[in-house]
């Protein structure tokens, strides 16, 4: 029996309790050190089992985020190669655990990192739009204020889920003068940005990158008016099988998040399309910030020139 915690855990990131793909990446690694922990197991078979089963709920919760499966690969890989090589059960308790918290660890410490190197982008007094919530993002605009330079930005509500809101509070209490505007008026204020800045779910390998809905267009928006879109994203985003952005699968959610129950019941013919992530293509993007580096293009080479250094 899967334990309490992972199956909360696993029910928190589908309902999106727990949202963004390094939080869902660090509360999928800490589900399974706790499992580690918790697991009775009388063989190293019943105790790989355990694990397999609970790495499997959990790959089941969102298909976007790379975050997800590369932070339960970081933790599976050893512990299926301790296994084959004749480990017992303690032993193996010990690498789940070791590995999960050293995922977590390297996360926050790459989180921080983007933010001094993000914020090398900004100018002493750049405006800048964000779509969704991102904590990379927060933590460049974080880097930024304590440097002392006078940011503002224009958050974008983020329909159907308003993450912008979020967004908006904690750019607000880092003191950065914050505008929410909603969705639909990103080319309306693009001329008074000096740039554009979010998050990723996954990077495919020619740097295409899947981000929440809406995120295209906001690129689309930002290259009329001909500014720069920087995208903030640990390394663990790279999704290395998937070529180019085609390959990553994109979530579709509930239409009950776009209309209330009584619109579906009393409109039985129309269809509600809730997409949850689009992919923007490279050639939109102007760099990608990560705790190994400023990528930029063309990124087919840079990220491969990134992954090999990092021994991915
Ligand atoms: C969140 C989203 C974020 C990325 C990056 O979507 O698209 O921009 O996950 O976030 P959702 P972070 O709310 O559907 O999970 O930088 O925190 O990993």
């Amino acid at each position: 029996m899967p334990s309490k915690f992972l199956l909360s855990t696993a029910e928190k990131i589908r309902d999106m309790r727990i949202r963004g793909a390094s939080k869902i990446a660090r509360a999928a690694a800490e589900a399974m050190m706790e499992e580690a922990s918790l697991a009775k197991a009388d063989s190293p078979e019943e105790f790989a089992g355990i694990m397999r089963y609970a790495a499997g709920c959990l790959l089941q919760t969102r298909p976007t985020a790379v975050s997800l499966p590369n932070a339960i690969e970081y933790i599976m890989a050893p512990l299926e190669k301790a296994f084959s090589q004749g480990s017992g059960v303690e032993e193996l308790r010990a690498i789940v655990r070791g590995r999960a918290k050293e995922f977590v660890e390297n996360s926050v410490q790459a989180t921080k990192k983007i933010g001094v190197l993000g914020a090398e982008l900004l100018g002493v007094k750049s405006v800048v739009m964000t779509h969704c919530h991102s904590t990379a993002v927060v933590s460049i605009f974080a880097e930024a204020r304590k440097q002392g330079k006078f940011i503002s930005a224009f958050v974008k509500e983020t329909r159907p889920r308003y993450q912008g809101h979020i967004t908006a509070r904690q750019l607000s209490e880092l003191g950065v003068k914050v505008n929410l505007i909603v969705d639909s008026a990103a080319l309306y204020y693009m001329d008074r940005v000096d740039a554009v800045l979010v998050g990723a779910d996954a990077i495919a390998m020619d740097g295409s990158v899947a981000n929440k809905i809406g995120t295209r267009l906001t690129a689309l928006a930002a290259a009329k008016m001909g500014k720069p879109v920087h995208v903030a994203a640990e390394t663990y985003k790279i999704a290395l099988k998937a070529k180019t952005g085609s390959s990553i699968p994109i979530e579709m959610r509930s239409p009950l998040e776009v209309v209330p129950e009584e619109f579906v019941r009393e409109n039985r013919g129309i269809e509600i399309l809730n997409p949850s992530f689009d992919v923007t293509e490279p050639e939109m993007i102007s760099d990608i910030v990560t705790e190994a580096g400023v990528l930029s293009p063309p990124f087919s080479a840079s990220i491969m020139e990134a992954v090999s250094r990092l021994g991915y």
